[in-house]
């Protein structure tokens, strides 16, 4: 009798358990056209592209890919050069925020998704898995995105 009491009980804080996990690690996430350039031949950088909408503030901790050695999030600035000249560097975002309901976007000539150490030929058309992590309120939400390589 005891024994089946305290299974009961086990069984009802494992159901909160899963039902509170469940709803805090909801992401709300629109995600528009993920694209990476195929590298050029012989280099094993490129850039990637996509357009994510969020319902809430989130700021992107990691990204990471099988293959691929490491994934950043880059930004564009005009810069003055040695000799005065202005010259276009990427700067990495240390710790990228999605703003709610707006929309954070990564384009050409803008800011964009950097890709280094890309171990495998990638040909048009291939797709790979690339996987956020986001941190929500001190917690880490993971969201796998498909990238169609263009
Ligand atoms: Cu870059």
């Amino acid at each position: 009798m005891r024994l089946t009491t305290m299974k009961i009980n086990y069984w009802i804080i494992f159901l909160i358990g899963v039902t509170v996990s469940a709803t805090s690690s909801a992401l709300d996430l629109n995600v528009d056209s993920p694209t990476i350039k195929a590298p050029r031949p012989g280099q094993n950088i490129s850039a990637g592209f996509v357009k994510l909408i969020s319902t809430k503030d989130l700021l992107i901790d990691s990204i990471e890919s099988e293959n691929i050695s490491k994934i950043e999030v880059h930004t564009m600035k005009m810069e003055k050069g040695t000799y005065g000249e202005t010259i276009m560097r990427m700067r990495k975002i240390e710790k990228p925020l999605l703003k709610a309901n707006k929309a954070f976007i990564l384009q050409p000539g803008a800011d964009h998704l950097m890709f280094f150490g890309i171990q495998n030929t990638l040909s048009k058309g291939e797709k790979i898995k690339v996987t956020f992590n986001f941190l929500e309120k001190a917690r880490i939400v993971s969201k796998d995105i498909i990238f169609e390589v263009r």
